[in-house]
């Protein structure tokens, strides 16, 4: 795993240089690039694949990335925006925890609606796991305007727009505490998937352990996204009981599978870990969720679904429509199919031909094929589980099993008919390929690559959409040792970049990029031509919550404090370099309501406003209003100011904020 060092520089690399000094067109001083680059090389002790991973990775400054990827931040509740292929962090996007330097979280009355939306009940949460990202997609692919995400400690949702990267909605499943296998979308965004994970009693209830067969249960649950509103419709929406099974992760089927869903599922053993006062008679999580050969992929008929949740054939938990199981049985809305040994995924081929599934302690991957389901289906005549769901039988609907490594977990796929496959325990990625209509040679391991360490997800660009543009891929490694510095015990991730365009057996590693803030789950790859965010609010006085001019919104002219009783109502614009009004006094006890607007409309010129000992802070981008609401219980005198260095006078944006004691 040591890397190679040469102190003596190559010819071969020596020509290397030279050929790219010439590819760029400096013919006329070709060999003064190569000489002064090849001293660099030599002083670096670079290699040649370490020159090559410099050039195809090396942004200059001004150069826009290829690709945007979304990362799910894992504990930190955010998505991290990462250029590629230089791998620069672009913004770390607020979504379940509160985010200071976008003000997300402190006060603005809009995130203060996301965050009470969000909540478990009366307990409101400030963090969030967040594990897959979906962007939205047209036609099966990425189409730029939406990002969902999950929380998976907490089971909530949420929307993020696309035009100014922000937090629109937060959710909170109204029958599941925790979920895993969401978000994900249809082809066509109409559903956003939240599938369920750890098996609980319905509406966050209480049953004890020994009634886990009869009431607790698994769960999936279908958000209707309106793209107009750009919001999940929670009237619209759904939730489907399921056994109390582990589902995992999902994916939505594509092109022929459209119309379906796919999760897999782990601990059919239904395994309720160690009992501290029968050890003899129970297992660790570890064992009984594994005794196993067997669990289960869920398929599901989405359209029928769909239909018989329109037709009202529901109850209500909790307020909140759901589809029992004894329904989704006598309506056939679910079939199920036995995967090998604790699986983790399910990703859908490109075309939507094939479901490949990994088992964490099977070194296969075991593909599906949606044809051979559909003729198991028509032809009937099932064995089901012991909940009455049927079973289809292994051999009539499994495609090929290719043996890729050890620890297999996710799969992506590219434009030249391979895979790619996570090997958790290998610490690699496997490269396979596909057969059918993919290639010729079909479900054959082609190759592996290192990577560093104990990877869990991939992404490859495009990777799961009906077009996937390969390229690229980023492993998205939980360990990485000896990669980088070590901050102290708790290590970054490590994020690794692998060219994947050239066939056959050799990927090249181009690139590591630590992630020290949370533990990414999956990520997606948007080409960047494909996104189209706002450079500045489209006009003064918008309302980032509603997306359209507040009516109501401080402008030129309006600012001023009213009094109302003990309301008091304050309207301040921002320009550069100060705020209107500068001096804000009121009494102790006065009830605040405060309208801001930064009233600018030059690209990036955005102004913080922070009021000390209050917990306030905004970032007020241009254009933006907001509005903070609070009691003034603190007397005394407080300094509002500026918080981003806005100008040469930006010091001197700041006022004062008297609180007269009662
Ligand atoms: Cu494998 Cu949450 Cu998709 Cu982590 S999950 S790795
Ligand atoms: Cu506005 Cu500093």
């Amino acid at each position: 795993m040591g890397r190679v060092h040469r102190s003596i520089f190559s010819a071969a690399l020596f020509t290397a240089l030279a050929l790219v000094a010439g590819a760029c067109g400096s013919s006329s001083d070709d060999s003064v690039i190569s000489e002064s680059s090849a001293a660099i090389a030599t002083e670096r002790g670079l290699s040649e694949a370490d020159i090559n991973a410099a050039l195809k990775t090396y942004t200059p400054s001004g150069q826009i990335d290829e690709y945007i990827m979304f990362a799910s931040g894992g504990h930190s509740g955010q998505v991290f925006v990462i250029g590629m292929p230089s791998m620069r962090l672009i913004k770390e996007i607020g979504v379940f925890t509160p985010e200071p330097w976008q003000g997300y979280g402190y006060g603005d009355e809009n995130h203060e609606d996301l965050f009470a939306a969000g909540a478990a009940g009366d307990e409101e949460l400030t963090w969030g796991d967040t594990h897959h990202p979906a962007l939205s997609e047209t036609g099966g692919d990425y189409d730029g305007e939406y990002l969902f995400i999950n929380d998976k400690a907490n089971g909530r949702v949420a929307t993020i727009d696309l035009r100014d990267f922000e937090t629109k909605q937060i959710i909170k499943n109204p029958i599941s505490i925790n979920d895993h296998g969401g978000t994900f979308a249809t082809p066509d965004t109409e559903w956003v998937i939240e599938g369920g994970q750890y098996a609980t009693p319905l509406a966050w209830d209480y049953a004890p352990l020994d009634d886990y067969e009869t009431d607790y249960r698994g769960m999936i649950t279908f958000w209707k996204f309106d793209r107009a509103a750009g919001r999940l419709d929670y009237d619209a929406s759904f939730a489907m009981e399921l056994p109390p099974y582990w589902q995992d992760v999902c994916d939505a089927g594509k092109l022929v599978s459209e119309g379906w869903i796919f999760c897999n599922s782990f601990n059919v053993e239904m395994s309720t870990g160690m009992d501290p006062a029968d050890p003899e008679n129970s297992e660790p999580f570890e064992a009984g969720a594994s005794a196993g050969e067997n669990d289960y992929l869920h398929i599901i008929n989405l359209e029928a679904t769909t239909a018989v949740a329109a037709a009202g054939k529901t109850v209500e938990v909790n307020g909140f429509p759901m589809i029992t199981l004894d329904t989704v049985i006598e309506e056939n809305l679910l079939y199920f199919a036995p995967e090998p040994k604790s699986p983790h995924g399910v990703d859908i081929t490109p075309g939507g031909e094939y479901m490949v599934v990994s088992g964490k302690l099977d070194p296969h991957v075991t593909i599906y094929s949606f044809e051979k389901i559909q003729k198991a289906i028509a032809a009937g005549g099932f064995e089901t589980d012991q909940y009455g769901v049927p079973l289809l039988a292994f051999d009539d609907v499994v495609e090929a099993q290719v043996e890729v490594g050890l620890g297999p977990l996710h799969t992506q796929f590219d434009d030249q008919g391979y895979a790619y496959t996570s090997l958790f325990l290998d610490s690699d990625v496997a490269r396979w390929s596909l057969g059918g209509p993919y290639r010729e040679d079909g479900w054959k391991l082609e190759g592996t690559i290192d990577v560093h360490y104990n990877i869990g997800h991939l992404a490859t660009a495009e990777g799961d959409t009906v077009s996937p543009d390969g390229k690229y891929l980023v492993a998205l490694n939980k360990w990485s040792l000896d990669r980088f510095f070590h901050p102290g015990p708790l290590y970054p991730q490590n994020f690794q970049l692998i060219d994947i365009d050239e066939p056959g057996p050799e990927m090249q590693l181009l690139y590591d990029m630590p992630i020290g803030n949370g533990e990414p789950h999956y990520a997606q790859i948007i080409k960047a031509d494909k996104l189209n965010p706002y450079t500045v609010y489209p006009e003064v006085g918008w309302d980032p919550g509603t997306m359209s001019v507040d009516p109501d919104a401080p402008q030129v002219g309006t600012e001023g404090v009213i009094r109302d009783g003990d309301n008091v109502t304050v309207n301040m614009t921002l320009v550069r370099s100060h705020f209107t009004p500068e001096r804000v006094e009121i009494f102790e006890g006065d009830h605040v309501t405060w309208n801001l607007t930064n009233i600018e409309t030059s690209e990036d010129a955005t102004h913080g406003f922070t009021i000390p000992g209050y917990n306030i802070n905004l970032s007020l981008e241009p254009g933006e209003t907001a509005t903070i609401e609070f009691d003034a219980d603190n007397s005394g005198v407080f300094t509002f100011y500026c918080t981003e260095f806005c100008s040469a006078l930006h010091l001197e944006m700041a006022g004062y904020f008297l609180v007269e004691p009662k």
